[in-house]
């Protein structure tokens, strides 16, 4: 697997996103060279976690490019595919977040849908014998049929950002039987990190218990506190990504810890390691979540309820384990405590 320089050489679209840059940094890690795919910028200001791999790009230092492109634009694809020439290509780009699917459905269905079958034609055109991941997701379980879930757990989708999520599932998979791609999904639970985007439940708690503690916040405005999700740690997660693409056969996979805990319990951990243990009054809508003098900290907007939830995920990566030999090792309280040292690190403070 080489081309070019002699290096093998992967295409990694969403580079400027939560995993695109872990995977990016990994992939230079093992000596590749990744060509990211990012959207021009009208404005500067995204590449907030991947600058450190686009300075030095030369022979001896590390070698991260960017080539332009979008997932709603068929001809950049072709173009950037037949520039790379990738043996490697993952798809991590999307318009990703749930609540905003339901403003921009159809936005959404174009990039995080459609945008898979514009990558894989032109991977089918330009690089046929290359190696495709998909970024699938647990969202696709939506209403569960069944717990936990696993690789044959029924679909349900409880968004329009599931359904484009679905489309891009199967067209996967149809892509590989049709036309004997190496195309695989990776159906990835909830995966946090400190570069998590700050409108995703996870990161916004970390961000407000710090800020809170350091006296530039109030408190934090939530939805649904009972929501329960399968929370791992996106460093690990990636590793699973590029595991997927060096096994023989071609194959779906679940990359989730197993462990499935509650908003709340999130806002617990989260708050207590920032030196602010909450209680909690009210129910529902009415939630709070108070400090040791009784000030409100956490409360609930119903702005923030989802049109249709997701109630409870957790999930089972036993064939990732036996195939792949991947299993997590953050633990949640692990995550959730390097989330908030992040965020209080970066107020000037220390956790307690
Ligand atoms: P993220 O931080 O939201 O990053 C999304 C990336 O997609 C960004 O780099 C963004 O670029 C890019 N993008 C958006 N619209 C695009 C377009 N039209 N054309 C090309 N690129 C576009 O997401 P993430 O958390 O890293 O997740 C990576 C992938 O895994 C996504 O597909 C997500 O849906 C999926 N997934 C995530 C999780 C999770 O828990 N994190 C779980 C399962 C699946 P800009 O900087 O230009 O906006
Ligand atoms: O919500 C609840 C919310 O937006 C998690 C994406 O990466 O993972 C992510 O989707 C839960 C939901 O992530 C707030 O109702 C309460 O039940 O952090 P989230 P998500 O919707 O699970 C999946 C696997 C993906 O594939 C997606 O790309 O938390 N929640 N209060 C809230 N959520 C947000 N965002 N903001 C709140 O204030």
């Amino acid at each position: 697997m080489s081309s070019g320089s002699g290096r093998p050489r992967a295409l990694v679209t969403g580079v400027t996103g939560q995993d695109g840059s872990y995977l990016a940094e990994q992939l230079l890690g093992e000596g590749w060279d990744v060509w990211g795919l990012a959207r021009p910028a009208s404005q500067p200001g995204n590449t907030r976690w991947i600058d450190h791999l686009l300075r030095g790009n030369d022979e001896s230092g590390p070698r991260l490019r960017l080539i332009a492109g979008d997932l709603a634009d068929a001809s950049s694809l072709d173009r950037a595919m037949a520039t790379v020439q990738p043996d490697e290509i993952y798809n991590l780009g999307a318009q990703s977040h749930v609540q905003v699917s339901f403003e921009l459905p159809a936005a959404t269905g174009q990039v995080t849908g459609l945008g898979v079958l514009r990558l894989l034609e032109a991977m089918r055109r330009h690089c046929p014998r290359a190696r495709f991941y998909q970024a699938s997701s647990s969202e696709l379980y939506g209403q569960v049929v069944e717990s936990p879930q696993n690789e044959t757990t029924r679909f349900y989708p409880r968004s329009p950002y599931a359904a484009a999520k679905a489309y891009g599932f199967h067209i996967t998979r149809n892509y590989r039987e049709a036309y004997g791609l190496f195309a695989v999904n990776g159906i990835l639970f909830n995966h946090e990190s400190p570069r998590r985007g700050e409108n995703f439940v996870t990161r916004k708690i970390a961000l407000a218990a710090a800020r809170i503690r350091a006296g530039l916040q109030e408190r934090v405005h939530l939805g649904n506190l009972s929501s329960r999700r399968d929370w791992g740690f996106a460093g690990e997660y990636v590793e699973a990504m590029r595991l997927m693409l060096r096994v023989e056969q071609p194959e779906d996979y679940v990359i989730a810890t197993g462990d499935t805990r509650s908003v709340r319990e999130f806002c617990e951990i989260a708050f207590a390691h920032a030196g602010l243990p909450l209680t909690w009054r009210g129910s529902g809508a009415s939630e709070q979540g108070l400090d040791e003098d009784g000030r409100v900290l956490v409360a609930v907007d119903p702005r923030y309820f989802r049109k249709a939830e997701v109630d409870a995920l957790r999930g089972d990566a036993g064939l990732a384990r036996e195939r792949l030999g991947w299993q997590p090792r953050v633990t949640f309280r692990q995550l959730v405590e390097m989330m908030v040292d992040a965020e209080l690190e970066a107020v000037g403070l220390t956790a307690g």
